[in-house]
């Protein structure tokens, strides 16, 4: 029988809204959904097809039989593995409190249900994948604006000039982001690219520039300093929300675009041309605060002087510039209701919140668990949960990783495929694809929030279950059926709903609720409660930054050279792969089965390399390495060598991926202590890498 059902793709975590066909239990067509995508789908939403048929992923719940990592496993039915984890859980909460067990998940809207597990059992740790993603930017807007990153959205299609610092994002795709951007530029928007290597975004730009790798900063610096002396600021804005900005002057003084261009490598005029374009289209000019911000030692400052340059355009709340994402509460509209448990009042094992107390304490920071488990400080940790969550792949440095985990007596792993944790770990508890599975309502903030949920389109293949089902399966083993009361999804839905005063059926017509018709922007000369520092106005000088003995404002630091024969290794995303998950589908495979090294023209030609030669790429200890093609090219900056993460994966039951390409992740040896004690992020990109010619290469083995 033909079906077809309105959802979410789950392919990577923007999770587009899209409408699937299905016939017969098969799906049969995916699309983005007409009434928000006009079809539109990205070449990974399409693959989801090949996810759900794919035999290479675990099919039912795996328990550990050989040494960790041996790859070693025996079936269990849902029961036996539930029972099993739970049973340990329990042993492990008698001996050393409920505190020893942590869950980390990939965040996005269903946290808060995995976040509500972990406090229901006792223990205050959750956490994320944050501190390899977006935590620096997260906190350097924290810092200034008091409210998050997710606190702003950016009204691209209105403004008129989008500058993005290493936000490639025609590659890091947003669908409905891309789609903004392009009607930006056809209606005449100017889009300005920052990055050390030519992208789909860089090739999009109507300005960009390759700078010297980790000079974001500086760049952002010179760009302040003339924007202040042409005066190309709101001073009204300024004097009603803004403090510091004296102190900001000050600073900036030394801080010329002809300093700027030196050290970014880069014309001065080109800088100053920049400048012009910025005073001919404020305030809809949006200095987009970067995802990651490329993940230097600095990227914090960087993050936090794109928020002062968009303070300096005025821009917020603004048509064409920054606005505050809107709930139901904003439309006057009751909310759902979400699973929720409080946070026992116990110390984090990562420190944060009482060793480190600028950082928002709410998912802390995975990478600071490490340390403290290897010492048992302030106590040991002994399970840990990881869901939708791959701290092999997504974090650096695996084998250091490993001495914590081998301090733990059980590593769950929740999720859709063989990562290389769960490959690590004693239990495997496979998810449903997100074609298979249905999961809890969320709502969508934004200028037109919405509600929205995933429905299946088609039953499971194997015998897998939905998140909601494993938590709630594990907490009725725990005794904790008061956080999680619910036996079936309908059951959950409705009691999400019951508030709102809507059902189900209103979803049925386009696949979300819309809470609002028009789009709704707030006062702005009403903006007083917006801003939540400490002083409630926007803080250029932080006062929680002070406290802690931290600069607000952080003279530049050049980044370090490499030394002679290495590089620094860059890494991103391509369009076709989500992080580490897809490199094994069997469609997205095909279509890029492995990674290349990318090297500048002159660098290569110094060390005899063409494209195509095979280069081998160790880590600074040599205790990593890994042989791919070259891709030898003027579009990478010449202390850097590039490579597309996800790949050099190990985990034999992945065929398609095995050891094809190179880790980016295994290169960067001792990076786990290597982060940002302000931003709090780890500093992916302060990694060099050796790099030669290898051995492998036909012509040269001819030689020999
Ligand atoms: N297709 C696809 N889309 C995705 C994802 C995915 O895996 N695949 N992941 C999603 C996620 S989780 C995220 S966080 C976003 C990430 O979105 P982005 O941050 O846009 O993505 P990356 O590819 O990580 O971007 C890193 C870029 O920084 C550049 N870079 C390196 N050093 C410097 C530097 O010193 N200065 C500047 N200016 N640039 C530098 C790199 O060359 C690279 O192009 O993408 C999201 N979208
Ligand atoms: N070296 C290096 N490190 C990086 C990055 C990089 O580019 N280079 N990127 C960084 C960024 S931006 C991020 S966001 C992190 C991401 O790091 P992670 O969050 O670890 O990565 P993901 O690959 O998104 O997902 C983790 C796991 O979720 C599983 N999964 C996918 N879909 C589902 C599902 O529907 N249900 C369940 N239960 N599991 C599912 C995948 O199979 C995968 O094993 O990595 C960061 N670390
Ligand atoms: S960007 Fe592509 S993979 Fe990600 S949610 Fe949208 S359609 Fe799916
Ligand atoms: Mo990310």
């Amino acid at each position: 029988m033909k079906q077809s059902v309105y959802s979410m793709c789950g392919m990577c975590t923007v999770r587009c809204p899209i409408r699937v066909e299905s016939e017969d239990n098969q799906v049969t067509w995916i699309e983005g959904n007409p009434h928000l995508l006009g079809g539109a789908l990205c070449a990974k939403g399409t693959a989801g097809v090949a996810l759900v048929n794919d035999s290479q992923r675990p099919q039912s719940p795996l328990i550990r039989v050989g040494a960790r990592g041996a790859g070693r496993w025996r079936e269990a039915g849902w029961d036996e593995a539930l029972d099993y984890i739970a049973a340990k859980l329990k042993t492990i909460k008698q001996t050393h409190g409920p505190e020893s067990v942590v869950l980390s998940s990939r965040g996005g809207p269903w946290q808060g249900m995995y976040k509500a597990f972990i406090h229901a059992f006792g223990s205050p740790n959750y956490t994320n994948h944050d501190c390899t993603c977006g935590r620096n930017t997260h906190h350097a807007s924290l810092s200034i604006n008091g409210v998050g990153r997710k606190g702003f959205g950016y009204d691209i299609r209105n403004a008129r000039h989008l500058v993005l610092f290493g936000r490639d994002m025609f590659s890091a795709l947003r669908i409905a982001e891309n789609h903004q951007t392009l009607d930006m530029l056809d209606k005449g928007g100017r889009l300005t690219y920052v990055d050390v290597r030519q992208t789909m975004t860089g090739a999009k730009a109507s300005r960009f520039f390759q700078i010297r790798p980790g000079t974001d900063y500086a760049l952002a610096l010179g760009l302040i300093h003339e924007v202040i002396k042409r005066g190309y600021y709101d001073q009204d804005f300024l004097d009603r929300y803004v403090s510091g900005f004296d102190e900001l002057c000050s600073f900036i003084e030394a801080y010329t675009p002809a300093w700027a261009a030196k050290e970014c490598n880069i014309r001065e005029k080109e800088l100053l041309a920049f400048v012009d374009e910025i005073g001919e289209d404020r305030p809809g000019v949006i200095f987009h605060p970067g995802w990651n911000l490329a993940r230097y030692r600095d990227s914090f400052y960087a993050s936090r002087a794109m928020h002062i340059l968009n303070v300096l355009m005025g821009n917020i709340e603004l048509k064409g510039g920054l606005f505050i994402p809107k709930g139901a509460a904003d439309c006057g509209l009751p909310g759902i209701r979400s699973i929720d448990c409080a946070k026992p009042d116990i110390k984090r094992g990562d420190g944060v919140g009482w060793q480190y107390t600028h950082f928002d304490k709410g998912p802390g920071l995975a990478h600071l668990f490490f340390n403290n488990m290897l010492k048992e400080d302030p106590y040991p940790i002994k399970a840990w949960i990881a869901m939708r969550h791959d701290p092999f792949s997504g974090m650096p440095d695996p084998q250091q990783q490993k001495l914590a985990f081998d301090k733990c007596e059980l590593l769950v792993s929740i999720d859709t495929n063989y990562s290389e944790y769960g490959w690590y770990s004693d239990v495997i508890l496979p998810e449903s694809t997100y074609l298979e599975r249905d999961t809890p309502i969320v709502q969508q903030k934004g200028l037109k929030p919405r509600l929205a949920v995933r429905r299946k389109a088609v039953e499971p293949r194997y015998d897998t279950r939905a998140s909601w089902e494993i938590f709630t399966g594990l907490a009725h083993r725990l005794g904790l059926e008061a956080t999680f009361p619910f036996t079936t999804i309908e059951e959950l839905w409705a009691w999400q709903l019951e508030p709102t005063g809507h059902t189900m059926a209103d979803f049925e017509e386009k696949g979300f609720v819309e809470l609002i018709d028009q789009p709704l922007w707030h006062d702005r000369d009403q903006l007083d409660s917006t801003f939540k520092t400490p002083s409630g106005r926007i803080e250029l000088v932080s006062e929680k930054l002070t406290k802690a003995g931290l600069p607000s404002l952080k003279p530049f630091e050049k980044p370090e050279a490499a030394e002679k024969g290495m590089f620094r290794l860059i890494y991103g995303k391509v369009a076709v792969h989500t992080q580490g998950h897809t490199t094994n589908n069997p469609m997205l495979s095909e279509l890029m089965p492995t990674n290349t090294a990318w090297i500048n023209t002159k660098q290569a030609k110094k060390l005899g390399i063409q494209t195509g030669d095979q280069v081998e790429l160790s880590s600074a200890d040599h205790s990593y390495n890994a042989t791919v093609a070259a891709q030898v090219t003027d579009h990478v900056h010449p202390e850097a060598v590039f490579t597309v993460h996800g790949f050099g994966k190990e985990i034999p039951r992945q065929r398609r991926s095995f050891l094809a390409g190179v880790s980016d992740q295994k290169l960067m040896v001792g990076a786990l202590d290597d982060w940002d004690q302000a931003g709090g992020g780890i500093s992916l990109c302060e990694v060099f890498v050796h790099v030669k010619k290898s051995i492998r290469n036909t012509t040269r083995r001819a030689e020999l």
